[in-house]
């Protein structure tokens, strides 16, 4: 037994320190309100203190730390998109990612596995092989891979899929990662709450105040709070948050359920995504399968689960993985996405003068968390775009000047 938790176990003289700060009053004024404590809100404070030496922050939580879509999601780290503005700032995310454990000192499992994206069809093939040339061209490590490559990989795949659709092919990208989700936002938390960020859970906002167009402050649960700044970090709620403000989005909520087996010893070490059969899969080093498919078809502001999501999923990972007709589910869960019909996301100033916009993160947001903070706490603290969120402007739907990712969207929506 390592001593460290024996000294723990023993005695009360060596309590394990608190990860953060224990919660006080809210002040009456901050220089910037994050609303949303999830990854995306988190980064951002962090950097913000780090990078800027703005500390004098407060990050609001209707819920707690994480329990959005960061603790939502199935944590797939990947760069290889399809448009220039999206390779690059993936690209620039994969790179933080790889030191964020020693930044942190805090273990994220971060663990890079290798990533298909499997191709059924030729249109498929087609799409693959234009991502592959786009990454690189930007220098990312990304190839068109054909069935015998594939199979050595993953011994046990059935490449007919039951017949139902053969694998033609698939992109390949060796730095495709997974690392653990909830441990990112208390790292990130825990970074800002010891440069003086403070972070204010069960906090809901119930209003947003302007004066002469630009924000002046916040109204929330436990009080009021004057501000110049505000960042809004909030998926799901992200239209909830707008209207306060009369600003409108083209965004549209849909689930997106996932869920995950018993553990079982390691067999499979690359993540897999399948287009056309709607599955995505990988094994955590606890050795549980994690395992998500497209957005629910509707609508739907809520983090409800169906019994109907487990019986389609489970039935196109037995096509594609036989021997895991025995494997059980141990529970599954869902988060809310903001879907843009670009499948881009939405960052940086809105046209309300302070209030800055971090969404539209729909079902690809998790591996986005740092490069999010760095140009996001860079976008607050300058008053101005970060060149790598160009693309990504608020006002982009208004120019018809979209930034198309559709086909790099990890399944089929
Ligand atoms: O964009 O990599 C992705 C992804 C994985 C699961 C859902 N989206």
């Amino acid at each position: 037994m390592p001593w460290r938790l024996l000294k723990f176990g023993l005695s009360d003289r060596h309590p394990e320190p608190r990860m953060f700060t224990p919660p006080g009053p809210l002040k009456s004024s901050y220089d910037v309100v994050i609303i949303g404590a999830g990854g995306h809100g988190l980064a951002s404070a962090y950097y913000l203190a780090r990078d800027h030496g703005i500390t004098n922050v407060a990050v609001i939580e209707q819920g707690y730390i994480g329990g959005g879509n960061t603790g939502r999601n199935t944590t797939i780290i990947r760069s290889n998109y399809l448009t220039p503005e999206g390779v690059k700032f993936y690209d620039e995310s994969v790179r933080l990612w790889q030191d964020l454990s020693t930044d942190f000192d805090l273990n994220l499992f971060y663990s890079t596995r290798g990533h298909f994206t499997l191709a059924h069809t030729d249109a498929s093939m087609r799409t693959m092989r234009w991502r592959a040339e786009v990454n690189k061209h930007y220098g990312i490590d990304s190839e068109l891979v054909y069935p015998d490559f594939i199979q050595k990989a993953v011994p046990s795949m059935d490449m007919r899929c039951a017949g139902h659709a053969p694998i033609l092919g698939a992109l390949y990208h060796a730095p495709g990662a997974i690392a653990r989700h909830d441990a990112v936002a208390w790292g990130y938390g825990r970074g800002a709450d010891m440069r003086g960020v403070e972070i204010h859970q069960q906090t809901r906002v119930l209003d947003i105040v302007t004066q002469g167009g630009r924000v002046t402050g916040v109204k929330t649960s436990r009080g009021d709070i004057a501000c110049g700044k505000v960042l809004c970090a909030v998926a799901g709620s992200t239209p909830r948050i707008l209207k306060m403000l009369g600003l409108r989005s083209p965004i549209y909520i849909h689930p997106l359920q996932a869920m995950v087996s018993e553990p079982m010893k390691q067999w499979l070490d690359p993540i897999l995504v399948s287009g056309s059969l709607h599955v995505y899969i990988s094994q955590t080093a606890r050795g549980e399968l994690v395992m998500g498919a497209s957005l629910d078809p509707y609508e739907l502001h809520s983090t409800r689960s169906t019994l109907d999501f487990t019986e389609g999923l489970s039935a196109h990972m037995v096509e594609m993985l036989p021997q895991l007709s025995q494997a059980k589910i141990v529970r599954q869960w869902a988060g809310m996405a903001d879907m843009t019909p670009d499948f881009a996301p939405i960052m940086g100033k809105t046209p309300v003068e302070g209030f800055y916009l971090d969404a539209g993160w729909g079902t690809w947001g998790f591996k986005a968390t740092p490069v999010c903070g760095k140009t996001m706490s860079y976008t607050v603290a300058n008053d101005r775009a970060h060149p790598l969120i160009e693309g990504f402007a608020f006002d982009r739907f208004e120019r018809y000047s979209l930034t198309g990712e559709k086909g790099a969207a990890s399944v089929g929506h």
